[in-house]
């Protein structure tokens, strides 16, 4: 497991195309996702009924999870799982109140009597995705929900997909947190079809939403490629990935934990150790084989650790291991080198980073206060996490009096003329000068 590539002798200007990382070919669900996509936008319900049965195996008696069900739900959470809940809510708020909130309005006046204000809003209504496949993701509730609410979304609506296992219901932890959220509008549907749904709406269930958010598998990554422009959406999530940069100092067994944390998401997971210590490579390497077979999920952590997206990447000094990890921009980034935090500052392209040996990734997946939902595949380069920023948007209000227009309307004037616009210019002139 994690096979082994050494650059440390190798100096090169952008390390993206030797490192590890899986294919994850979105283009081509596409194609599988579109008749199902159309397929709801025609037929409404009935579609949504049929894909059900053809996906989940089970078609909920209704769509939309009764109130009843969600109360159960909350009844029967064992109380353990609760208070951790409620602990994972109350820090994700925290966090969001505290530093991803902005400024409602601010505004300048360039000159005298030309304002420029900006106006923040928050998304309409907005739909959240909430996998269910291999692990039923309860924790990407709150990523999702909180981070609307402080932004002060009015309409949210949840969507899961329904489980055979709980009668066509989506899983009890789930509809739990939607309840504790205060979340009413959850619904049994999953994959591309439920992307859909919230992208057209469906008569006499689920008004259409402006937003979409929210991480799923490659099909509901696919709708959300097709769908995109009928409705917002927030990025293109696919499998999940840690990096970990580390030196001599690196407890072998922490960073083996850590890589199979993630790996264990998914068979495609990735999971890649940077690092400047052959040493640490070689223990981490025996660490994994050891870990992985302690826990129930060592098939899919073989397959996910085996894999071409995962590896080790040994690098001559802490520099280059920076360009490495620059180029790679994990979606999760772990430090654990001596003086972890000033490497940490010097990172800039990561989805978020993990500083030091006590901050693990599922720390962040669940309590940190931090949101689990977060670019991969590279993205990070060009995009950010799903935080109170992501259900916003600015509007900018222009409010020039009729001095501040005479006094600019020349330049505008001269600019339209260079474009060959002269209907822009005439707007400006039939304001600021005699002739009409
Ligand atoms: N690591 C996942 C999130 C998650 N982990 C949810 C456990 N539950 C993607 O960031
Ligand atoms: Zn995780």
């Amino acid at each position: 497991m994690l096979s082994l590539i050494d650059l440390s002798s190798q100096r090169l200007d952008d390390y993206s195309s030797v490192l590890p990382r899986g294919k994850f070919d979105v283009e081509h669900a596409v194609e599988t996702v579109r008749p199902i996509c159309d397929a709801v936008r025609t037929e409404g319900e009935a579609a949504l009924r049929r894909f059900s049965e053809q996906f989940d195996h089970v078609v909920p008696e209704r769509l939309r999870v009764p109130a009843e069900a969600l109360a159960a739900a909350l009844d029967g959470l064992d109380p353990a799982v609760r208070e951790a809940i409620e602990i994972s809510i109350a820090r994700r708020r925290a966090v969001c109140e505290a530093i991803e909130s902005e400024d409602a309005w601010r505004s300048i006046e360039i000159v005298p009597g030309a304002v420029v204000g900006n106006r923040v809003v928050p998304v309409g209504r907005v739909g959240l995705y909430v996998p269910g496949g291999l692990a039923p993701l309860a924790s990407s509730v709150v990523m999702n929900v909180v981070p609307a609410q402080v932004a002060g979304v009015p309409s949210l609506a949840v969507a899961t997909p329904p489980q055979a296992e709980f009668g066509g219901l989506p899983h009890p932890v789930t509809l739990a947190v939607c309840a504790l959220l205060g979340v009413d509008e959850v619904y049994a549907v999953g994959g591309a079809q439920a992307i859909a749904m919230f992208a057209h709406g469906v008569p006499e269930l689920c008004r259409r939403v402006d937003m979409v958010t929210g991480p799923g598998n490659i099909y509901v990554v696919a709708a959300k490629r097709l769908l995109r422009g009928v409705v917002g959406i927030d990025a293109e999530a696919g499998p999940t990935e840690i990096a970990v940069l580390a030196d001599d100092s690196a407890d072998p067994a922490y960073v083996a934990a850590d890589l199979i944390s993630q790996a264990e998401h998914d068979p495609m997971a990735g999971s890649v150790l940077v690092t400047t210590s052959r040493e640490l490579a070689d223990a981490v390497r025996i660490e994994v084989a050891r870990q992985v077979d302690l826990l129930a999920t060592a098939e899919r952590l073989k397959v996910a650790l085996t894999g071409d997206q995962s590896g080790i990447v040994l690098v001559a000094d802490l520099d280059q291991g920076l360009a490495v990890v620059d180029a790679y921009a994990a979606e999760h980034l772990e430090i654990q080198t001596r003086d972890a935090a000033s490497v940490a500052e010097r990172v800039h392209n990561a989805g978020a980073i993990f500083v030091g040996s006590w901050s693990p990734v599922p720390l962040g997946d669940y309590s940190a206060g931090s949101t689990h939902v977060l670019p991969t595949g590279g993205a990070a380069r060009y995009s950010s996490g799903l935080t109170v920023r992501s259900f916003k948007r600015s509007i900018h209000v222009i409010d020039y009096d009729a001095a501040a227009l005479a006094e600019i309307g020349p330049h505008v004037v001269d600019f339209a003329h260079a474009e060959r616009l002269p209907g822009h210019a005439r707007a400006i002139t039939i304001r600021t000068e005699e002739a009409r």
